[in-house]
């Protein structure tokens, strides 16, 4: 009698996990418990919040009306009532740290809680993958039962870090799909969105007291068909966009309200030809050059004249007004060294500063940059290049040559960010199944990137501490239209957002395989080009 009844304390105790493992979510959370019965929500249910979430409070109201066709209440309020999604902060959930939350569902209501506001928001992200699919469809979906299985989550993320970077050089992305990427993102409960702005093929934000890098850096004439030797050569058309300050300011307005912080990147010294482009004085030779319609590295980079590092703090000036961010990112890798070599004032500025060689050079550079955003509060981050030649003891170091460069900058005790090529790159292949679309290269698929673990196994674990997180790169050299970024993006990461916000124990790609089949349905209702399984899939 005794065996039987532990044996069905077990049977049951195990389809409680099983089931918790199952609960859709992703990325998946740090501990599920299934509870009894469920929650309905109904045009009647209301949004409680407090001062603190009542933004939250109202973009989960926008959230639920498309699919459900109810137009919640979102109302300020101390008391609790029943048939109501409450949420509010409680500090006394501090052990769940700045993003952290609780969400309880019972046949009363849902109750989410966190110490701070981020993690309200993140809960609510939950609570939208624990309603049925459909809830992400953009018009009123009939029949569907609304509810909320019984359960708690409590959940908080591994890494601070967790991003992904967009390349709006190489082809421009309209304004629609830097937002629709935003939504996604913070989806996924990601909050970094680093912008790549600047590079040989064009510059995308407006800069007020440069107004060239704009007119002429934002157009390239034309761009190269196929990789390097593809006989098509170039395909004539002109090519460009920027981004207007005002248009920039009302996407980080939008990012912030998501917990989605904008990590600017203005490339120096090298990627810089668009701007030379647009000032030749910025340059080292005589020689006029155009916006670059090929990809690869070009050997035109800034020059180190002291007029060009204030040019530059300039644009940094008024990048600064437009980004919050405490991070800036500086770009600082791929610098060919031949134009400083040859350039007599360079060679001159060098022996001045008693520079042994040109490394020494773009870190005396470098270093300027990490003074001037010292000063003004903020933190400089750059490419892993930035760490030859000795770098500045703030700032922090985005590893992408593999895991060296981060090894290497966690060692000197500088934070980092993983961005490892071997890892991150969806600029790559996803699969070698014939019929895939032109990629640069590679091979990046879904299992490799689930597969990735952000800490190197090199470092202790005080130096392990310095890795902050990781993101994925998203270079545009062949992803040139939003249906063609959304196909390399999704659902890479979707794998991605578990590698930074589960903890490695919880990770495991079989259970992630089925919560996507699920989650794919939410992407595709929200018009995601993503790879889906091939026969629905739209390849670009
Ligand atoms: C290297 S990663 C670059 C980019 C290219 C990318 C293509 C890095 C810091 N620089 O300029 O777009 O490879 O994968």
């Amino acid at each position: 009698m005794r065996s039987l009844f532990a044996c069905l304390v077990l049977m049951v105790t195990i389809s409680t996990l099983t089931r918790a493992q199952n609960v859709p979510i992703i990325p998946q959370p740090v501990s599920v418990t299934m509870g009894d019965g469920n929650f309905a929500l109904r045009p009647s249910t209301v949004i409680l919040t407090d001062q603190a979430t009542a933004r939250t409070g109202r973009l989960l109201a926008e959230a639920l009306r498309p699919a459900t066709g109810y137009l919640l209440r979102v109302r300020l309020s101390a008391v609790r009532s029943k048939n109501s999604i409450d949420m509010r902060l409680d500090r006394n959930l501090g052990r769940l740290g700045n993003e952290g939350y609780l969400l309880e569902a019972t046949d009363n209501g849902i109750t989410i809680r966190a110490p701070q506001a981020a993690g309200v928001f993140y809960g609510t992200q939950s609570l939208l993958q624990l309603l049925p699919p459909q809830i992400f469809e953009r018009s009123v979906q009939t029949g569907v039962d609304w509810r909320v299985p019984a359960l708690k989550v409590e959940d908080y993320p591994r890494f601070v870090w967790r991003g992904a970077m967009m390349d709006v050089c190489r082809h421009f992305m309209p304004k629609e799909e830097v937002i629709k990427f935003i939504d996604l993102l913070a989806m996924h409960k990601m909050n970094s969105f680093h912008w790549h702005l600047t590079d040989d093929q064009g510059w995308r934000i407006e800069i007020k007291r440069y107004p060239r890098l704009t007119s002429v850096g934002s157009m390239r004439k034309e761009t190269r068909v196929g990789h390097e030797n593809d006989p098509k050569g170039f395909d004539g058309k002109p090519h460009g966009g920027f981004y207007t300050q005002a248009e920039i300011r009302n996407i980080v307005a939008y990012a912030r309200d998501r917990f989605v912080t904008i990590v600017p990147e203005i490339e120096m010294p090298g990627h810089a030809q668009a701007a030379i482009a647009a000032y030749p004085e910025l340059g080292n030779t005589s020689e006029k050059v155009e916006v670059g319609t090929v990809w690869g590295i070009y050997k035109n980079v800034f020059n180190v004249d002291e007029s060009t590092i204030v040019f530059l703090q300039n644009v940094l000036t008024e990048t600064l007004a437009l980004f919050p961010s405490k991070f800036i990112h500086v770009g600082g890798d791929e610098v060919l060294k031949d134009q400083w070599k040859a350039s007599p004032t360079a060679q001159a500025r060098m022996k001045e500063l008693g520079l042994k060689d040109e490394h020494e050079l773009q870190s005396y550079f470098i270093q300027r940059m990490d003074k001037f955003l010292t000063a003004h509060g903020r933190r400089l981050i750059g490419w892993d290049e930035i760490l030859e030649g000795g770098l500045a003891p703030g700032a922090a170091v985005m590893s992408w040559r593999g895991n060296k460069g981060g090894i290497a900058a966690a060692k000197a005790g500088h934070d980092v960010v993983m961005a490892p090529n071997s890892h991150t790159y969806f600029d790559q292949y996803q699969s070698k199944e014939p019929g895939e679309p032109l990629a640069i290269g590679g091979f990046m698929p879904l299992e490799k990137v689930y597969s990735f673990e952000p800490v190197p196994p090199e470092l202790t674990a005080a130096e392990g501490e310095r890795i902050l997180g990781a993101q994925c790169q998203l270079w545009s050299e062949y992803i040139p239209t939003p249906q063609h970024f959304e196909y390399m993006a999704f659902p890479r990461i979707s794998a991605l957002s578990e590698v930074v916000w589960t903890p490695a124990t919880r990770k495991d790609y079989s259970t992630f395989q089925s919560r996507l089949a699920i989650h794919e349905r939410r992407l595709r209702a929200l018009g995601v080009a993503g790879r889906w399984p091939v026969a629905t899939r739209t390849v670009p």
